[in-house]
Order: structure tokens, then sequence, then C-alpha cells
């Protein structure tokens, strides 16, 4: 390698540095960040949805009557409180016991009949309606909505009598209100009246000139409704005038009105109710108001951009993006929309940003928005797979902060997990079942069955920890959070059994979630001792504490006991059908479609499967994945997309996308809705975040060793360019461009410093050449892409395995400065 050319590299970077453009491809305006409609919506899976991570609002756009269906992320049935029976200790040992002699089925019909709980978590529900009627407009022309989501608005407009009306709503991010402004063409011609509804207990009534609607939410399963809260409306009119019943206020002649929405609740945190709802709402009210409206607009976008302008994707462009998104998704199976997939992509990081944002509450299984009492799932938070899948596309999609509530819910997990661990197992540390919700409830709930028992949902949550100390190098975040990993550990220490066959030590009872395995014959059962995905976290947990305590030089001893544990975990298995075993015993049924995949956590999100460094494994995974087939509802597609990205495949990662955008009804298993939201069905956002996060994997993945560069690029998108996407070891990927399949040239800006190892893929059978390059031979990778050392398989004597056939790969490594831009360029 020519070192001149090398420092001609590095040349380029700096450059780059001072913000010459280079080697960028054209990236979308805002027309394409857009989902229109040329109709008002009739569903609520029609509305668009808007939201600050805390407060939410699906806006109808219907000319006559407006409504906003209105949340708040804190308005959840029940209070404070646990869900812990003592019965469910007691039947532990007993469950275990039946376990490990073999007697699968009496151990799981002792668990049905023994674990229950009284409270199966609360519901997370609706604040209400804004209603706001337009009397005579029924009939209407050029009618147009949408949601820009480069800018978080939503607008409406439409003609009547050759007027034209136009409302504009946004949650605002810098004001915490929801604000509406209605204007018309011509002066005086908003006459509208202001009302409210509610599922819940409430009084709406008019204080001065605000619309006010209080309430008290549900009580469920014996539990007390007490989260009290405080809707406020407040129009502030140019022109008109405005006139008040008990319940409604009216509007006559303006020629502009905004609207203030303020909601607050009593809700200070999971064990304590004790803020004034109203005095809360009304403070953000008054504060909201001493701004001008297009000061808020220019507030609430900067606020929003800082977080979404940071990545920018382009696929391809075509024509089709000048039809309304819902034709777009009807379309889609026949046209060529690259943008669509690009919109989708861009709506799963405008989700996110929009429910969980600092300061508030992780987003629910329908992220923030909501209008029904009882809930699918009750809206809360499923641990064993979805709460996770919400935030794949964090660190990758450079929405980091975005996890802040995730970390704050696992610091309460940590503490009201301690009870669960104590009393239901006897153990030390904290743990928590498949569920929890705004109350931090860690114990089974809805029975063992197939689901209640498995005590792992806080393992794999707080892998979210590491993940963010690999992608950030923050060492203060990791000391912060280190004593929630520990805990998590210490459960485990203390109650990991040695399985009587090989003395392996294992999680006892659990399941691979919510999956059943027949034996015997026809005997079947869900409870087991060692699933593969258990082990699988242990490993993960075991292995990010031991080098979280290398990084923070602490807890030595406690490492120590760790390392050894971990080597008496049991390997993974490949079993009779060559495919990666689910359970310890080879109990796989090749026939079995189960949405859950689960033991392919060890592919994706984890990384304990690679084609490098575990090869048999690897297969095993794929031949797993090809048996569940790619029929499946919205979360387990998603996974689907990122578990064929990790499998190197992006065809067949494309193929699961095209299925996840079809509109829902036409195929057999999810599909999408008019406004975009991912069905189960019905409605539930994991499926949305879980195809972003593997779209994202599609185009560049770290999880291997190296920063993989277009890894699962499909022969869909030819040409194009994504800049903004973050790879671990604190590395930035500025611009990463690429042509006729091949990559063209890659922008890398480093935060951390250190070695950064890249991974370029060759399409099949074509050779590319990398041009400017520095090598630095000899450079371990650091800490960041450190490759697991699983344990060797056990292979079934009966399994065939077929050969592996990977593309070719190139390494290359350099060293790199923090806050330095390199630039490298491939010719092809
Ligand atoms: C898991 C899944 C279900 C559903 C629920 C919320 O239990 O198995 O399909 O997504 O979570």
């Amino acid at each position: 390698m020519n070192t001149n050319k090398s420092r001609t590299v590095f040349m380029i970077g700096i450059f780059l540095c001072l913000g010459i453009p280079f080697g960028f491809g054209a990236m979308p305006d805002n027309q394409s960040l857009r989902l229109w409609y040329n109709h008002p919506a009739e569903k609520w899976v029609e509305a668009l949805p808007i939201g600050n991570g805390r407060l939410g609002a699906m806006v109808f756009g219907t000319p006559g009557t407006e409504e906003l269906q209105l949340n708040e992320g804190t308005v959840w049935a029940g209070g404070p409180g646990d869900n812990i029976n003592p019965e469910t200790g007691k039947a532990i040992p007993v469950i275990r016991k039946l376990l490990f002699s073999g007697h699968y089925e009496e151990a799981q019909q002792y668990a049905n009949a023994h674990v229950h709980s009284t409270d199966n978590g609360m519901p997370y529900q609706p604040v209400g309606s804004l209603f706001i009627d337009f009397p005579g407009q029924s009939q209407f022309t050029d009618y147009y909505r949408d949601l820009n989501i480069s800018d978080a608005i939503a607008s409406v407009s439409y003609k009547v009598d050759g007027v034209t009306y136009k409302r504009t709503m946004f949650s605002s991010f810098a004001d915490n209100v929801i604000i509406v402004k209605l204007t018309a063409s011509k002066a005086g011609s908003i006459t509208c009246d202001l009302r409210m509804k509610s599922p819940q207990k409430h009084i709406v009534s008019v204080n001065s000139d605000e619309l006010m609607l209080s309430g008290i939410t549900g009580d469920h399963e014996g539990k007390k409704g007490q989260v009290r809260f405080v809707a406020l409306v407040k129009p502030v009119l140019n022109g008109g005038s405005l006139s008040k019943d008990s319940s409604t206020l009216s509007i006559s002649k303006a020629n502009e009105v905004t609207l203030y929405i303020s909601i607050a609740t009593n809700f200070k945190n999971y064990h304590d109710l004790s803020i004034d709802p109203f005095q809360k709402a009304s403070a953000y009210l008054k504060t909201a108001m001493e701004k001008n409206y297009d000061q808020a607009v220019i507030d609430h976008e900067k606020a929003y951009q800082h977080y979404f302008d940071r990545v920018k994707l382009n696929l391809g462009t075509t024509d089709s993006i000048k039809n309304p998104t819902d034709q777009r998704l009807v379309q889609f199976a026949h046209d060529n929309d690259p943008q669509l997939v690009a919109l989708y992509f861009q709506f799963g990081r405008y989700l996110l940003i929009s429910s969980s944002e600092p300061g508030g509450q992780p987003a629910t299984l329908q992220g923030l928005w909501n209008d029904q009492m009882l809930p699918p799932w009750d809206s809360k938070y499923t641990i064993n797979i979805n709460t996770e899948m919400n935030y794949w596309p964090s660190e990758i999609t450079n929405l980091s902060e975005m996890q802040q509530p995730l970390f704050h819910m696992l610091q309460d997990l940590s503490v009201t997990g301690r009870q669960s661990a104590r009393e239901t197992y006897g153990a030390r540390g904290w743990v928590v079942h498949h569920n929890t919700d705004l109350w931090r409830i860690t114990d089974p709930v809805d029975g063992a069955f197939d689901w209640g028992l498995w005590p792992m949902g806080g393992v794999w949550l707080s892998q979210n920890i590491w993940k963010h100390y690999l992608y950030s190098g923050d060492k203060v975040f990791l000391k912060k959070y280190f004593p929630v990993l520990q805990g998590a550990c210490k459960f485990f220490i203390d109650e990991l059994q040695p399985y009587p066959e090989h003395h392996w030590l294992v999680v006892a009872p659990s399941d691979s979630p919510e999956h059943e395995y027949v034996y015997d014959g026809n005997k079947r059962a869900a409870i087991t001792a060692g699933a593969t995905m258990d082990n699988q976290l242990i490993f993960d947990l075991f292995s990010s504490v031991i080098s979280a305590t290398k990084v923070l030089n602490t807890d030595h001893a406690f490492a120590d006991t760790l390392e050894t544990m971990i080597k008496r975990l049991p390997p993974m298995q490949i079993g009779q059908y060559g495919q990666l075993q689910e359970w310890l015993h080879d109990w796989d049924n090749p026939t079995d479609h189960h949405r859950h995949v689960s033991h392919l956590y060890g592919l994706f999100p984890s990384n304990q499967i690679s084609p490098y460094y575990t090869p048999k494994l690897f297969e095993a995974a794929r031949t797993s994945l090809i048996e569940r087939g790619d029929v499946s509802t919205g979360w387990s597609m998603g996974w689907k997309v990122n578990l064929w990205a990790r499998l190197l495949d992006g065809n067949h990662a494309y193929k699961l996308i095209k299925d996840q955008l079809t509109p829902v009804g036409t195929q057999n298993g999810g599909g999408t809705y008019p406004n975009l939201f991912d069905a189960h069905p019905p409605f539930q956002i994991d499926g949305n975040f879980g195809c972003t996060s593997g779209i994202a994997q599609m185009l560049l993945q770290s999880e291997d060793g190296a920063i993989q560069l277009l890894p699962a690029l499909p022969d869909a998108w030819h040409n194009g360019s994504v800049s903004g996407l973050r790879a671990r070891g604190g590395f930035e990927i500025v611009n990463l461009a690429w042509k006729n399949g091949n990559i063209s040239s890659v922008t890398i800006k480093s935060t951390l410093g250190g070695n950064c190892r890249l991974r370029t893929y060759l399409p099949l059978n074509k050779e590319s050449r990398l041009v400017h390059i520095h090598v630095a031979k000899g450079i371990n990778p650091n800490l960041f892409f450190q490759i697991p050392a699983v344990k060797q398989p056990l292979i079934s004597p009966k399994a065939k395995l077929p050969v592996l056939v990977l593309r070719k790969t190139y390494l290359y490594d350099f060293q790199t400065q923090p806050g330095e831009i390199y630039t490298l360029i491939f010719q092809n």
C-alpha cells in the first residue's frame, strides 16, 4: 500500500471536516418525508400520530368535525403496588424438581395450577378527545392532509365556498403542549365549537375561557384507578368572538385561532402520585403562551430536528412518490417504490422520537397512541421481545437519547424487582418476568402457561445498557448503570441450577418465550430448563458485566465468579435437522411456524452467531429461520428483516419488508395500516421499530468484529446513500454511498479515536477494488468490536450441515483520532 496515497485519503477526510461536500449522493427533499392523503381519516388507523414523548394525539383531519384523540404517557389504570403472589414462590421448587426428573408435562400442569397473579399488569389508557366542530363544512373540495415527519407537523386543508381552510397541529418538543392553528383564506371565516369527551370517569367544564377535562383512570383487576389527569384547552383568537356554556367554547368569525392543549397528571414516579395535575397543566400552558406562534413553531422544529435530521436515507427515486401514501402502500407489491421504504424507515425514527423522550415513559406496545380503555395486551410493556424491539433502532439510527426512559425504567425495575427476587425466589439481585407496566411490577402475569414464568425480561432489557456503552464509550453512563447490570447478575448467580444430565448451569423454570415443545410423541409443555435463548441471555449478561468491570476497574472478584459460571453454561446445539436447537433437547419441529424465534436472539440482536467466527451455528440459525418461514405478524416480520440482514441475505430481508409493507388484510399475517402503523394485528408499534432497525442493519452492522458496510444490500436498491448511522466504537457514518450495488465511498467520523476496522462485501462473482486505503496491519479491533467467545456447538450425529458459501469480503484497519473524519473511496 502506497503511504503517500494513504495520506491523500486523510487529507480528503480533513477537507470534509471543513464542510466541503464530497461523494454525497442526492439526498431526498422534504416532500419525500410526508405521509399524505386526499381524504379524511375514518378509522383510528388512518389518523396521523403526533407526539412529543409525553403528549400524543391522533389527528383525524375531518373538515366538519376535527378530532384530536389525546394521550399522555402516565395515564394508566390502577396505581402503585407490586404483583407478588407468595404461592408462586412456593411452586417454583416443585416445578423445578419435576423438570429435572423429566416430567415436563407435569411441571407445566403444576405451574398452570399454582402460578397466578391477581394483578396482571395495568392498561395504558387514553385521556379523551378534543372535537372542533365547524358548522357548514361537511361539503368540501381540494382536500389534503399530511404528516410531515421532517418537522413533526400535521396539517389539513380544504375548500368550502371558495374559502381555503387550513389547520396545522404539533405536539411541541420545546413547550410541552399541543398547538393547533386554524386559518382561512378569507378574514372572519373561522366559526367553530370546542368540546371534549373521554371514556374515563371525567368532568368537562369551562373556566374563564379555558375548556377543561378532568378525570381519573380506570380500575382494573381490583386495583383502583389512581391517576388523576387534567386536560386544558385554551383558544387565542385573532378577530371574532368567544362565547361559552358549561361545557363548550364557541368561536365566531375569527380570522385565525391558535389552540393550546395542555395535559398533566398527578404522577411523579411509580410509587408517588403527589403532583397537582391542574397546577402542572396550567404552568405548561402559561409558559407556552408567553411565546408567539411563529416562535413556537421554530422552537418545536429545532428541538425535533436536533434528533431527526441526523440520518438521511436515499434508496433511489421513482414517480410513485406523486401518489398519496395509502395508494403507494396498495401498489407497493407491484411498483418499485424505494422512497416508500425510506419513508417507512424515517417514520420509525419519527415514532421513536415522538413516543420516547428523555424524562418521559418508554414507548409502550402502541408507543404513545391509544384510544382504548382496554387496549390489546393492555398496551403495556411486554418484555419478552416487544419493548426490546422498540429500541432496536435507537443506537444505529442515531437516536440514542430516546433510550433514556428505558434506562430509567430499568433503574426502577432493579429496585422493585428485588422484592420478586427475594420473596419469589429467595435470591439476591433483581428479577422481572415477561411483562411490566407504569407501576414496575416484576412477578409473573397471566399465569405460567407458555409465557408467565420467564424470569429473563430484565436480562434482555438491561443489554441495552451495555450496548449503549459499546456505541458511545460513555464510562460515566456505564458507571451509573453498573449496579443495575450487577444486580441482574446476582439474581442468576443465586438461581442458576446444575442440570442433572450435563451439570450445565441453567435457568429453571423458564420457557422459550410463548412457545411449546412436543416430546415423547404427543406430550406438550412450554415450561423448561435451559432454553437456548436463556443461555444466550445469561452469556451476554455475564460477558458484558465482566467487560464492564474491566472498563471501570471495579469488582474483579465478582467478575471471577461470573467467569467460572459462564464456562458452565450449556453450549448452543445443532439438532437433527441441522437447526439451531431452541431447547436443551432436540425437540424442534421443522413444520412449526411459531412467530417467536427466540433462539435466534444469538444471531440478532446478539452477536453470538457469526458467519466468520461460528459458521456452523450461522448455518444452523439459517436453517431454523427458513423452517419458521416468512409468514408472520408485525413484530415477527420486523425481527426477520434483521435476522436476514445478519444472515447477509439482502434480497430475503427485502422480501420481508415487502410483506410488511402490504395493506392489512391482504395477506396472511400482519401488514401495514394506511397511516403506516404496523399490524400485529391490530396495531402494535414494535413492528415499525423492528423494520426500521432491519433496514439500517441491511446497510450497516457493527456486530461482527468490524464496521460492516452494505452487508445485506438487496438488488432492488442499486444506487443510494445513507448518512448519519452509528456504529459501535463511537463511529458515525457521515456518508455511505453505493452505485450499481457496489460501495463507492464512505466517510466516517470517529468520536473516540482508536482502531477502525471496516468490512466491505463484494456481490457474488464481482471484483471490486479499494483504491485509497491506509492499512495498519496487525491491530486488533478494540473492546467495542470484541466477538464473544462462545463454546463450540454440540452437533447432533443426525444433522447434515450444508456447506457455507459466503460473499467475498475485505477487512481494512486504520487508526483514528477523536473528532476526525476519514473518507475512503472505492473504485469498481
Ligand atoms: C408477545 C407476543 C404476542 C404479542 C404480545 C404483546 O406476547 O407473543 O404476539 O405481541 O407480546
